[in-house]
């Protein structure tokens, strides 16, 4: 789909703190590079003491394409949130570039980024990584393994696949990508929103390519990248991991609860005099109640079921029923070729084959997800 967004409805958002030296050049050379008159050049700068919002309010009151967004400084995540939303919103941009001030992003390559878009992409992102691509020959090997190698860390670990350069901040955006990836619901505060961001827009569906730049070290300024926003990207790669597979985690976490509610009612039955056969299927009836209602408030609850609870209720029954006899089943049959063994851990082996039966009819026929893909 080959169309035309050279310029038109372009904003460029650049995130400032403290770049008075860089933000006056930078924003000349964008409005020469990109004179369509409804291409926009936003700033969002976080109160820089060094003056820069001043810098940039002088200019937005000579050029109307230049946009500048206060705040408190709440970091660059934070700042690119507020950016893009308000690029989105109030300027009504159909793309989004996002670019750092300090000259590392070329801004004649923006132009590369958006005839990748206009040839059908829906994300391009400035690579160091592919073929092409570079990095300052200035960079020490220490700061280029760091960066190389906490970028393959990333893309392991947060499960970014197919893309090389994931915590670049040099792309090209359209809006409906940002839309759907829903950048606004985005928390992280530092150079972590990249992959952040990144992950959201491919698990939205975006069409993600890369296109080779040369990143250049700032020759102005000093860098903000501080140990907090390293040990926020080393814990958010993480937590995508985990979350991506939350219902899964979730599952695991209500099944080891149920096991335990089994296991201690029925020791407990077994402490008051009751016989093993009659304890041991009221301990995994307990257990059963104590899942649904975790799976249903907790594990599943972000799922869209269509359906009312009654049925879903009845469903979970006869799964339960099914768990409930087969895991009966295992521990009568446990219990005839090994009458001297623990009864607790004969009651502990007969959960084994009900979680797979349970976890497989639950996640696609109980609560099967019905919500489109
Ligand atoms: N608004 C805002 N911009 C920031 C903040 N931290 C960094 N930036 C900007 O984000 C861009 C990249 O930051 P930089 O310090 O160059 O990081 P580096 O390139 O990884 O060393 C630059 O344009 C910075 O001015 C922040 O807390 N708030
Ligand atoms: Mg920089």
């Amino acid at each position: 789909m080959g169309r035309d967004i050279s310029g038109a409805g372009v904003c460029f958002v650049v995130p400032t703190y403290n770049e008075a030296p860089n933000i006056v050049p930078l924003l000349r050379r964008l409005t020469g590079l990109y004179p369509d008159p409804d291409t926009a050049f936003l700033v969002v700068d976080d109160e820089s003491p060094d003056g820069t919002g001043r810098l940039v309010r002088e200019l937005a009151a000579t050029d109307g394409r230049v946009h500048l967004l206060e705040g408190p400084r709440r970091g660059l995540g934070q700042a690119y949130v507020r950016g893009m939303a308000y690029a989105l919103e109030t300027l009504g941009a159909d793309t989004v570039v996002q670019m750092d001030a300090d000259f590392s992003h070329d801004p004649a390559d923006a132009r590369r980024l958006l005839t990748r878009l206009a040839d059908g992409a829906d994300v391009a992102i400035g690579s160091r990584y592919v073929v092409g691509g570079s990095l300052d020959p200035r960079w020490r090997i220490g700061r280029r393994l760091l960066s190389r190698w906490g970028n393959r860390f990333a893309r392991y670990i947060a499960d970014i696949r197919g893309v090389r350069d994931c915590t670049s901040g040099f792309k090209a955006i359209r809006a409906e990508a940002l839309g759907a990836a829903r950048v606004e619901d985005i928390r992280v505060r530092g150079h972590t929103f990249q992959i952040m961001l990144l992950h959201r827009l491919i698990h939205a569906g975006a069409r993600v390519v890369e296109e080779p730049i040369h990143f250049r070290d700032r020759e102005r300024g000093r860098t903000k990248l501080g140990a907090g926003s390293i040990l926020e990207f080393f814990y958010t790669i993480w937590w995508l991991r985990l979350t991506s597979h939350r219902v899964l985690f979730r599952y695991g976490l209500t099944g080891l609860v149920g096991a335990l509610v089994n296991l201690g009612s029925f020791q407990t039955l077994l402490e008051l005099g009751m016989h093993k056969f009659l304890a041991s299927p009221i301990a995994i009836e307990l257990s059963i109640v104590s899942n649904f209602l975790m799976h249903n408030y907790w594990t599943f609850a972000g799922r869209v079921m269509i359906g009312r609870k009654r049925v879903r209720g009845l469903k979970y029954n006869a799964v339960s029923l099914a768990t409930l006899a087969l895991s009966y089943a295992t521990f009568v049959g446990l219990s005839v070729p090994f009458p001297h063994t623990s009864p607790a851990l004969l009651q502990a082996c007969a959960i084994v084959p009900a979680v797979a039966l349970n976890y497989l009819t639950n996640s696609y026929w109980t609560f099967r997800d019905t919500a489109p893909k």
